[in-house]
């Protein structure tokens, strides 16, 4: 049991999720985000925090075991608002990590670093980033960074690909995407518990019919995804009519993502 985790962007969907679910992680939990987060029960520290703000982070990092690292533009955005947020605020969290001597972080990357992948391909952790979008490209930067913080300072990530983590798939591409808050849950427990982490990319989806990617090189963490979105098939095929199948949206991995348009044309 760790004595301090830290949680970035503690205040959106997968913050919320981790804050409900991981106090038995640690003996406190840290919570940060910028936006407004409900005051501290028991077991927890409310920070606000902005990314950002370097003497800010290095002061929220300080005193923790394990980092969860949420925060962040989570969407395409603008450039500066991706430099500010992903770019500037994980540089910032790992630079504190370092100099407090934090030795284990979930990187919370995306799928839409390796977007531009077609569906018909099966990708493991070795496959070619490509990106498809600004966002994508500032999760491929995060990866890297947290490669170079392990190979040169001995940092552990556990890089989670995360595909798409809600309740329930809201279209036909999260049929394949979809990664259950329970399986997320499991995962971040194993993160944190296992002896051996290391670097490790880990594609977050769960034990779904439809697959587009391979995890053999984290089985070693030991986490097997236990939910199937299939049981929502039905009820999404009784709300919408699957796109056609040519679209870019339809064709990558990405989804929407890959599609043409770029947001500073917007
Ligand atoms: P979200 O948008 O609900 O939460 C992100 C949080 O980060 C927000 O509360 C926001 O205020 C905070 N944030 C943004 N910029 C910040 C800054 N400069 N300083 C401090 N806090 C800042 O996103 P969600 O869905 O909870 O995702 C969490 C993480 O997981 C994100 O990094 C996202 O890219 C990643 N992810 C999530 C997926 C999902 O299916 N939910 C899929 C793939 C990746
Ligand atoms: C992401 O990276 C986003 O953070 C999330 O909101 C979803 O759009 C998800 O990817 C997805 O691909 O479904």
């Amino acid at each position: 049991m760790m004595k301090r985790l830290l949680i970035t962007g503690a205040a959106g969907g997968l913050g919320t999720l981790c804050r409900a679910r991981l106090g038995h992680m640690a003996d406190t939990l840290r919570l940060s985000d910028v936006a407004d987060m409900d005051p501290a029960g028991d077991g927890e520290e409310v920070v606000p925090c902005d990314l950002a703000d370097a003497a800010a982070v290095h002061a929220l990092v300080e005193g923790c075991d394990g980092i969860v690292h949420l925060g962040g533009k989570s969407i395409e955005g603008t450039f500066a608002e991706i430099l500010n947020s992903n770019i500037i605020g994980t540089y910032n969290v790992y630079e504190a990590a370092r100099k407090a001597g934090v030795k284990r972080i979930l990187f919370a990357s995306s799928n839409h670093a390796i977007g531009f992948h077609t569906r018909e391909t099966r990708i493991d952790a070795l496959a070619p980033m490509r990106p498809d979008s600004l966002y994508g490209v500032s999760k491929c930067y995060g990866e890297n960074l947290a490669r170079l913080y392990h190979d040169k300072f001995g940092i552990d990530t556990a890089v989670v690909r995360i595909g798409s983590c809600f309740p329930e798939p809201k279209d036909h591409r999260m049929l394949a995407t979809w990664l259950s808050p329970d399986d997320f849950v499991r995962l971040i427990e194993r993160i944190f518990t296992t002896t051996r982490l290391g670097y490790a990319i880990v594609y977050g989806a769960s034990d779904n019919e439809e697959c587009w990617w391979d995890n053999r090189h984290a089985r070693y963490l030991g986490w097997r995804p236990e939910d199937n979105a299939e049981v929502f098939r039905t009820k999404l095929d009784g709300l919408m009519t699957p796109p056609d199948s040519d679209h870019p949206a339809v064709r990558f991995q990405g989804g929407s993502f890959a599609a043409v348009g770029h947001f500073e044309d917007d």
